[in-house]
């Protein structure tokens, strides 16, 4: 099977689980894991924030960040799309009581202008306008960048209004490695930053949240409410550790991606927008076949390619390090058949 739904099916690698094996470990709860103390200072100092902080999953970081950010009737600026709003199970509404005001394309360009429309004097019926949430890379855009200039411009503007930013960046490597350019240039464009160990660098759990000390002091305690208070969670810092030093490697799942579209655009009945192929994440469209994206990986599952729907006729394939280049061909033509395949019945 060549599982292409996500860079989260990733497995450890033989490193990982030997690091793993050997970890030196305490009870974190009590701030007594010497691993786990180690990575969050490593993961503070790579993204130029003065303290971080190790939680089980992206999600938890970005919910326990919008927490220690906002209060209950709070606003938060985010893109329509993005992850927060799409795939946290309403969690904000949920856990932090905020209201979300959704933004159309904030992360497709125009981010300062949209930013900047959106902003709302004070007013007796107006919720305080907090937050405001960017994604980098911006997942169902399609792994999309945003220009590190764009996302200062913003940060500057957000400043200006007394609100803060935080930075989904589950892909910030992705984006770094991608763009030649030091992780600092986009994480100096925002408060508090959220990245992910789980999924291109290969890590089987953990991200990390960093920020200014007081603000992860306050995240800590939103994040034993959650239940995020791990014990002897050193096993799996050690992991996080060695993931740290797989950044580099992201420009391979890059270039596998290139190749998919590529691959995939020469196919009559489907697009892929190349421009927007920038990091790990194709987006297929389907144009003139006449079947839902659902039906269409099912029938890729049968013909052994794991891939995700993205919205009604699109289907999103994403490379990882345990998917090969010889891989990433063989999907081309299976995707092909399966195409000509319905093609056919239409
Ligand atoms: N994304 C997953 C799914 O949840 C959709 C994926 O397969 O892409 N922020 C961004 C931008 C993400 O893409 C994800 C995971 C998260 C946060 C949440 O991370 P986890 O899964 O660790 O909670």
């Amino acid at each position: 099977m060549i599982d292409l739904r996500s860079d989260t099916v990733t497995r450890p690698t033989p490193e990982m689980l030997q690091a793993m094996s050997q970890a030196e470990v305490g009870d974190d709860v009590y701030g007594e894991d010497p691993t786990v103390r180690k990575l969050e200072e490593a993961a503070a100092e790579l993204v130029g924030k003065e303290s971080a902080l190790f939680v089980p999953t992206g999600t938890m970081g970005n919910q326990a960040a919008i927490m220690a950010h906002t209060g209950r009737g709070d606003e938060v600026l985010v893109d329509a799309e993005a992850h927060v709003v799409n795939y946290e199970v309403g969690a904000p509404s949920m856990l932090a009581g905020v209201q979300l005001r959704m933004l159309p394309f904030l992360l497709e360009g125009n981010t300062p202008e949209i930013f900047t429309q959106s902003l709302r004097p004070e007013n007796i019926h107006f919720s305080p306008q907090k937050l405001l949430c960017l994604e980098n890379t911006f997942n169902r855009g399609g792994g999309t960048i945003v220009p590190s200039d764009k996302m200062q411009e913003t940060y500057q503007l957000a400043r200006e209004k007394g609100m803060a930013v935080h930075l989904d960046g589950a892909r910030i490597f992705n984006a770094s490695v991608a763009a030649g350019q030091e992780v600092k240039d986009f994480t100096r464009c925002c408060d508090t930053i959220m990245f992910c160990l789980s999924k291109g660098l290969g890590a089987p759990v953990g991200s990390l949240l960093a920020g200014s000390k007081t603000f992860i002091e306050r995240a800590r305690k939103y994040r034993k409410a959650l239940g995020g208070g791990m014990r002897q969670a050193g096993v799996l810092a050690a992991a996080g550790l060695v993931a740290l030093d797989m950044r580099e490697r992201l420009s391979e799942d890059h270039q596998n991606a290139r190749k998919l579209a590529e691959g995939l655009n020469t196919i009559e009945e489907v697009e892929v927008d190349l421009e927007k192929v920038q990091t790990n994440m194709v987006i297929l469209k389907l144009r003139e076949v006449t079947v839902s994206s659902y039906d269409f990986c099912r029938e890729l599952k049968a013909r052994g390619v794991l891939a995700g729907p993205h919205g009604v006729n699109g289907i999103r394939l994403v490379t990882h390090k345990d998917v090969f280049s010889s891989q990433v061909e063989e999907a081309r033509e299976i995707i092909g058949e399966t195409v000509e395949r319905f093609s056919r019945i239409a």
